[in-house]
């Protein structure tokens, strides 16, 4: 019997010697450990063996079968590993190589054009002040002169969300909030989005704003006038010409729309401008003595203008864009044109 397991085990470190494969290894293992290997065939042959010596042949083939498995698992690991240097040796990455370029993102138009504003204004001596989208009625009527029954309510197509609160239909509200907890001196600007209920190609139910307020003692419309061309001046161009047309808004008197030669046509008359030459970029006026009361100013001795304009609007006219609803779409091709 001792011949027997001797003679297996050195068949057996023969053979290991020869396998190569995943496939050879298991094939050794069922020759040897499987149901009918060798190994399987002497432990069954052990019952044969004399009572005396049938523990120590019991531990010899024991050792060798626990041998044989640690074999195996290093063979396997050892092919395992072979496997894997060889798909690493495949796989190589040359890091040298130069990196996939990304596409690069740009200013939305509406931001471009804000900044600007903010930018030439801010160089004037304008302070930014912001304030809440959803206004109570008071600060974005009542307190700017348009009482509930007001006709000129009707022009800004509220959203209404409660009966005394609504979304602002334009910034003037941030204004009055500033009067009332500021002492003039005053010089701001705010910016920001504003709701109307309004949908055509050239007006969207949120837009953007900026509107402008300067208080002060013995502020003038000769300020107004020389401020806004100075403005007009910079955002288009030196030597574009504009007018102050008169008009009217409930919170400002006397009250001013300031029109620039029509960008397409020079002032010749094209569709873009109706005919007219000219184009209505913005409204402004001296600020109502009513609206200056509401806020706890004396009329008597501040004097003040305010204005606005959309910010919408005026990218238009600066990129040429004929539908509004464009700035909104996020198209990648309309915006990585500015
Ligand atoms: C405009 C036109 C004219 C305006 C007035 C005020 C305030 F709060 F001072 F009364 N803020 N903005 C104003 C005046 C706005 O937008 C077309």
């Amino acid at each position: 019997m001792k011949e027997e397991i001797e003679k297996i085990k050195r068949q057996s470190q023969l053979e290991l010697k020869t396998l190569l494969s995943e496939t050879d290894i298991y094939q050794f293992k069922s020759r040897y450990l499987g149901r009918n290997g060798s190994l399987t065939q002497l432990i069954k042959l052990l019952k044969n063996v004399p009572q005396g010596e049938r523990a120590a042949v019991g531990a010899l083939i024991n050792a060798f079968k626990d041998e044989l498995e640690e074999q195996i698992e290093q063979a396997l690991s050892q092919v395992h590993a072979a496997a894997r240097n060889l798909k690493v040796s495949e796989h190589t990455v040359d890091v040298t190589l130069p990196g996939r370029q990304l596409p690069l993102g740009g200013r939305h138009p509406i931001t471009i054009v804000a900044d600007k504003i903010i930018d030439i204004f801010t160089r004037l001596g304008f302070e930014i002040v912001e304030g809440p989208e959803v206004e109570l009625d008071f600060f974005n009527f009542e307190a700017l002169n348009l009482p509930k029954d007001h006709p000129a309510r009707d022009m800004h197509d509220t959203f209404y969300i409660s009966d005394d609160s609504l979304l602002r239909t334009h910034t003037s509200p941030v204004q009055i909030r500033t009067m009332q907890v500021t002492s003039p001196p005053i010089r701001i600007i705010c910016p920001g989005k504003v709701y109307r209920c309004d949908s055509d190609i050239s007006h969207t139910p949120m837009f953007h704003q900026v509107e402008g307020l300067m208080v002060d003692e013995d502020i003038s419309f000769g300020d107004l006038k020389g401020l806004l061309t100075t403005f007009v001046h910079q955002i288009f161009n030196e030597d574009t010409r504009l007018r102050f047309r008169p008009s009217f808004f409930p919170f400002t008197e006397p009250s001013a729309e300031v029109d620039i030669q029509c960008v397409m046509c020079r002032g010749k008359g094209c569709r873009v401008c109706g005919n007219s030459g000219w184009l209505e970029i913005l409204g402004s006026g001296m600020v109502h003595p009513q609206v200056f009361r509401n806020v706890g100013y004396d009329p008597e001795k501040v004097t003040g203008f305010a204005f606005g304009l959309g910010i919408e609007r005026i990218a238009m006219l600066k990129f040429g864009i004929n539908d509004i609803r464009l700035f909104f779409e996020n198209d990648y091709r309309f915006l990585t044109q500015f």
